[in-house]
């Protein structure tokens, strides 16, 4: 048999070049492709032979050059490029290509996999044992590769490979807070990836590696700018500046979508009203999406904040959200785009709980929003704190398709001095019952899709990306962004499966050092909850910049206030969203709401978020409410410290540069922990008029100290 054998000499050099430069500073992220450790090398040499990809599109082009990276790294040999198969061979290329070596069963169970799932698969052909990768499409193929090559960079068995995974939602985003002079608003990994100055002339090659990485999370669309989106994004000068990062993003799968502000047809359109019922302004947003669309043929569509902290809504002329959001579906709907329209809303009008906002607004419009709109949901009813229940529109809207919105970027968790895995907050969410169709309506199931048959699904994730050298500012911060795209792709993951894959693609360990940063990631969030906002604490950091503690931030708007939220006076502490209180656990479904309003049964880390109580109110430990608070405060600390420990002792064992990066962040992060600990417990002594419990050491500032603490040029604000 003719064989064409070949031999990538020359890439393979440049590889092993990158590899030894900068190899450990993070920016290659979960995808250096290190050689796996015997014994595994083993055998994957003697299973993996020589590869082939049936190439026909830009996109299998980009398979072609992973799988060939991925291999020639993780099997630290050289890999022949075959045209015909070959005993060992793995093989890919969508149903098409591929379709004289499929055998049955791949034929019908690809039917299952839909237009972005993968099937990778153990297989004899003509006498051969290869390795089939393939999908219905050329960015399932893609999508199949990585996950190959994460099976090899996570030591797994490949024996018998028969994999079969699609995503369980439809749109995966992420939304870029990024603003159009490069900062980031809530961004703490430098500036924004997009140097818009010198678009679409010069092409940095991050853009690429920033689709890369994506690709191989199965994360399928980005919006680019940020929700308090300048109206100049929609220009002719910036459309082109985006068409340029959609021509890179295209052949990794990656679709562009932007914010837009919906006063759009004033600023930039010369019209004197943005009336969503108004003709002039219905045909601009007509002809603009067009003109979209001629830049950018594959445009996803719009995400928009609407009357919401100051923006202009439909509410400016007296219209609803859904007659704004179908104005925008009706422009987009021709060419196939879609509406992201947030529910984080909470306007001038102060009301009596914002938590209730969103849900008053919305529920009343279910039903009344166009096919191509999805309407995005934060995790939580006030806005992305360490720990929230569950919002409450997830299961209230069952005739709209509602998206998630979770935040990567750690606004509230430390920022990035912090290490926070964010992994068991996102399934604490994904995993809560709503009720809304008896026992089992999970928001997973909502965001899904499948409690209401819903076919438009999506998750955002508000990204932590920026132009730091490692993207994210702390190293742990990728095992974040990692973690959305996993999730989005596959919620039933639990944390752990997510943080030990990120852990052996990072780190390249033995199952010791795994177990230890895995037990460190694990404990992380719970943590932070503990030194931050224990017990249903929220809401009391920082005035603007919400760096630090601030649960003293009084004056001006009362709900931008930490005394609307913790409401501690000599009489207790905590909200009453009771029925004798704001009733916002009325919004809930019947178990639900009765399990948070009775006191019985509320668990305790939501229980000052629900209910106001005296500093005596005895725990389930048989502790004073104070008692408890002070615990966890000073249990987060230990934590950190514990965290600081374990790190310590990995010394020898992890890559230096990566040690001491941690290292240096984990002193800094037990500082903060520290300070908020003080801070709080400090400040809250003042109502409770009780003592520290003994035992615990004393704060070594006054409050007075840690009020006057100012930052002038905090990031992100
Ligand atoms: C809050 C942020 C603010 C955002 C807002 C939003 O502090 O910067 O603009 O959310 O989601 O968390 O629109």
């Amino acid at each position: 048999m003719m064989k064409t054998i070949k031999i990538y000499f020359v890439l393979l050099a440049i590889i092993i070049a990158a590899f030894s430069v900068n190899a450990d500073d993070g920016y290659g992220l979960w995808l250096n492709y290190q050689k796996a450790p015997e014994p595994v090398l083993k055998n994957y040499h003697q299973q993996i032979k020589s590869m082939m990809v049936l190439k026909n599109s830009p996109t299998l082009k980009v398979a072609e050059n992973e799988l060939f990276k991925g291999l020639v790294g993780i099997l630290g040999r050289q890999v022949s490029v075959v045209s015909e198969i070959e005993e060992g061979s793995v093989v890919a290329g969508n149903i098409s290509a591929l379709n004289s070596l499929l055998n049955e069963k791949i034929k019908s169970e690809i039917k299952d996999a839909g237009e972005e799932g993968y099937i990778i698969s153990s297989v004899e052909s003509e006498g051969k044992n290869i390795i089939l990768i393939t999908a219905n499409s050329d960015v399932g193929v893609l999508y199949g590769v990585f996950n190959f090559l994460q099976l090899l960079q996570t030591g797994k068995d490949i024996g018998k490979l028969d994999i079969i995974s699609s995503p369980k939602v439809k749109i995966r985003v992420l939304n870029h807070w990024d603003n159009l002079d490069r900062t980031v608003e809530r961004g703490y990994a430098g500036f924004s990836l997009w140097d818009w100055h010198r678009l679409p002339g010069y092409l940095d090659p991050r853009y690429t590696d920033y689709a890369r990485a994506n690709a191989s999370l199965g994360i399928n669309g980005t919006v680019l700018n940020n929700v308090n989106a300048n109206p100049a994004m929609l220009t002719p000068q910036f459309l082109e500046k985006a068409a340029a990062l959609a021509d890179i993003f295209r052949p990794y799968g990656l679709k562009v979508y932007l914010s837009v502000k919906f006063s759009s047809p004033v600023d930039i359109g010369g019209l004197n009203t943005a009336d969503p019922l108004e003709i002039d302004v219905q045909e601009w947003w007509k002809k603009k999406i067009e003109e979209v669309y001629s830049y950018i043929p594959d445009f996803g569509g719009l995400l928009i904040k609407a009357n919401s902290e100051g923006q202009p809504g439909p509410q400016n002329y007296d219209r609803t959200h859904a007659e704004g959001a179908n104005m925008l579906a009706d422009a987009l709907a021709p060419f196939g785009g879609i509406v992201m329209w947030r529910a984080f809303v909470y306007d001038n009008n102060v009301p009596d709980d914002r938590a209730k906002q969103a849900q008053n607004e919305f529920k009343p419009l279910d039903v009344q929003f166009r096919d191509n709109v999805l309407v995005q949901v934060k995790n939580g009813p006030i806005d992305f704190q360490p720990r929230e229940p569950f919002h409450p529109l997830f299961g209230a809207m069952p005739g709209t398709p509602l998206m998630m919105e979770f935040q990567i970027t750690q606004e509230y968790l430390g920022q990035a001095t912090n290490l926070v895995y964010l992994a068991p907050m996102y399934k604490e969410c994904l995993d809560s019952d709503t009720y809304a169709k008896g026992e089992g309506s999970t928001v997973a199931k909502v965001v899904d899709g499948s409690l209401e048959n819903h076919k438009l699904t999506g998750m955002a994730g508000v990204a932590n990306t920026g132009n730091d050298r490692n993207w994210t500012g702390h190293l742990f911060g990728q095992s974040n962004w990692f973690t959305f795209g996993k999730l989005a792709w596959n919620h039933e993951l639990t944390s752990e499966e997510i943080a030990e894959d990120w852990i052996k693609m990072t780190f390249y360990s033995d199952s010791e050092v795994v177990a230890s940063i895995k037990k460190i990631m694990l404990e992380s969030r719970e943590t932070t909850v503990n030194y931050m906002t224990p017990l249903g604490l929220h809401h009391i950091m920082g005035r603007g910049h919400h760096y630090g503690p601030g649960p003293w931030v009084t004056g001006g708007r009362p709900d931008w206030t930490s005394l609307y939220y913790h409401k501690a006076d000599k009489e207790g502490i905590g909200f009453d969203r009771t029925p004798s209180g704001s009733n916002a656990t009325g919004q809930y479904f019947k178990p639900v709401a009765d399990m948070f309003a009775n006191l019985e049964t509320c668990p305790e880390e939501y229980l000052l978020w629900f209910h106001h109580l005296p500093w005596d109110y005895k725990m389930k430990s048989g502790k004073t409410l104070w008692e408890e608070i002070c615990i966890h405060y000073y249990d987060g600390v230990k934590s950190v410290r514990n965290m600081q420990v374990a790190w310590g002792a990995l010394q020898d064992k992890i890559d230096s540069e990566k040690f001491k990066h941690v290292q240096m962040l984990l002193s800094v992060q037990e500082k903060e922990a520290v300070w908020w600990r003080n801070s709080c417990v400090l400040y809250f002594q003042t109502f409770s008029e009780m003592p520290i419990p003994n035992g615990f050491e004393k704060p070594d500032q006054t409050l007075e100290y840690y009020r006057k603490l100012t930052f002038r040029f905090a990031p992100g604000n």
